[in-house]
C-alpha cells in the first residue's frame, strides 16, 4: 500500500524499505522515530534524513510495531548464527562433532537422553558413529585430552547385532577384551540387558576401549553430524 504526501515530490511513498535502508546507515538503531498521521510528518531521530522522515510519516501501520518486529527478527537471526557458530567443537573430514560437557556443564544423561541431546542440536546432529580406526583414534585422543571416564555414542543393539544412527555397518573395531566378568565385549552382562555403546576409559584397565553397556547409566556423549 502507497500514500501520496500531499504537497511533497510525487516520488515520495509509504515504504518500509526506504525505513530499513536509512535504519543501517546512520547505525543510531535508538531512539526509534514515532509514527505520524498521513500527510504529517513523524519525529525521526538526528541522523535520519528528512525523505524517510517524510516516507514513514505515510506509513498507516505503527513503526513502532514494526521496528519490534525487525528487533525480534535481529535477535533471532543474532541467536541462530551464535547457536550456529557455538554447536561445532571439532571438524574432522565431512563430520562435525560436538562435545555435551562443554555446553552443559558436565551434565550426565542416560543413552536415550543423551541421544536425544544431540537431535536438539539441530537438522542431521545424532550420537556419534565410529565408522574408522581414524576416527576411533579420534575419540580415544579427546577422551584423553579432556580426562573423561567414559561418553556414550550413538551405537545401540539390534537384534544380536549393534547399529549406528549414520545407517554404516557396525564393526567392532575397539571392542574391550575384558569387562565386569573378564570376558570380551559385547558380554551383556548386567541384568535387564546392555544394550548401548559406550567408549570407556580403561575403567577396567583395558585402555580406551569400547563396552556394552546398559542404557540407563548416565554420561556425556560426543555428537556428530555428517554430510
Ligand atoms: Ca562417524
Ligand atoms: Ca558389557
Amino acid at each position: 500500500m502507497q500514500y501520496q504526501l500531499t504537497g511533497a515530490p510525487s516520488t515520495l511513498v509509504c515504504s518500509h524499505s526506504l525505513y530499513r535502508s536509512t535504519y543501517t546507515r546512520p547505525r543510531i538503531p535508538f531512539p526509534m522515530p514515532t509514527q505520524g498521521q498521513p500527510g504529517s510528518l513523524g519525529k525521526v531521530p538526528r541522523g535520519w534524513d528528512e525523505q524517510s522522515r517524510i516516507s514513514l510519516a505515510l506509513c498507516p501501520t505503527s513503526v513502532t510495531t514494526f521496528s519490534i518486529r525487525m528487533k525480534v527478527l535481529l535477535l533471532v537471526t543474532v541467536a541462530a548464527v551464535a547457536l550456529g557458530d557455538d554447536v561445532v567443537d571439532f571438524e574432522r573430514g565431512d563430520s562435525e562433532y560436538h562435545f555435551s560437557w562443554l555446553h552443559d556443564g558436565g551434565q550426565t544423561y542416560d543413552w536415550q537422553g543423551a541421544n536425544s541431546y544431540c537431535s536438539r542440536l539441530g537438522r542431521g546432529w545424532k550420537g556419534i558413529s565410529i565408522e574408522s580406526r581414524e576416527e576411533d583414534a579420534f575419540v580415544s585422543d579427546i577422551i584423553d585430552e579432556y580426562d573423561l571416564p567414559w561418553v556414550w555414542t550413538g551405537g545401540q543393539r539390534r537384534g544380536r547385532d549393534f547399529v549406528w544412527p549414520s545407517g554404516a555397518r557396525f564393526v567392532g573395531l575397539n571392542w574391550s577384551h575384558t569387562g565386569g566378568k573378564k570376558q570380551p565385549q559385547p558380554d551383556n552382562r548386567e541384568e535387564g540387558g546392555e544394550n548401548c555403546v559406550a567408549v570407556l576409559n580403561d575403567y577396567y584397565d583395558d585402555g580406551v576401549r569400547w563396552h556394552d553397556i546398559a542404557c540407563h547409566h548416565e554420561k556425556s556423549i560426543i555428537c556428530e553430524r555428517s554430510d
